[in-house]
């Protein structure tokens, strides 16, 4: 039955990964809460704008977008090689935590106005 102890040999390898992730998952969550002590950058979505525009910002710093158009869905999000981030829509009023975990330069883009752009250097 070769067929039958390949599946048995699989088990292992799948329940190793699983650890992995459950692993990585703690990370992230200790991440998080060290973050929490600190301020971060507040960023306002206004007149179809990010306010400010331009922001320097040190590894493992927090912005906090807020949705201040009243009457406007945003949609956040970030492409990169290095680091990727979709806030999904964004309610007026809403607030969009983006922790920058890797350093570069960022654009943060709005998925609904092609002319927001917000750039973030994170050193
Ligand atoms: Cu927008």
């Amino acid at each position: 039955m070769p067929l039958f102890r390949s599946l048995i040999g699989y088990r292992p390898a799948r329940l190793s990964m699983l650890g992995a992730a459950g692993a990585l998952i703690l990370i992230a969550g200790g991440a998080a809460w060290t973050q929490q002590g600190s301020v971060p950058y507040v960023v306002s979505q206004r007149g179809r704008a990010f306010h400010p525009v331009f922001l320097s910002i040190k590894q493992g710093d927090t912005v906090r977008i807020v949705n201040d158009d009243g009457d406007l869905l945003h949609h956040a999000y970030v492409e990169s090689d290095s680091f990727n981030f979709d806030s999904g829509d964004q309610l007026p009023g809403s607030k969009t935590d983006i922790v920058f975990s890797v350093p570069g330069t960022f654009n943060v883009l709005c998925g609904i106005h092609p002319k927001m752009k917000l750039v973030v250097v994170v050193k």
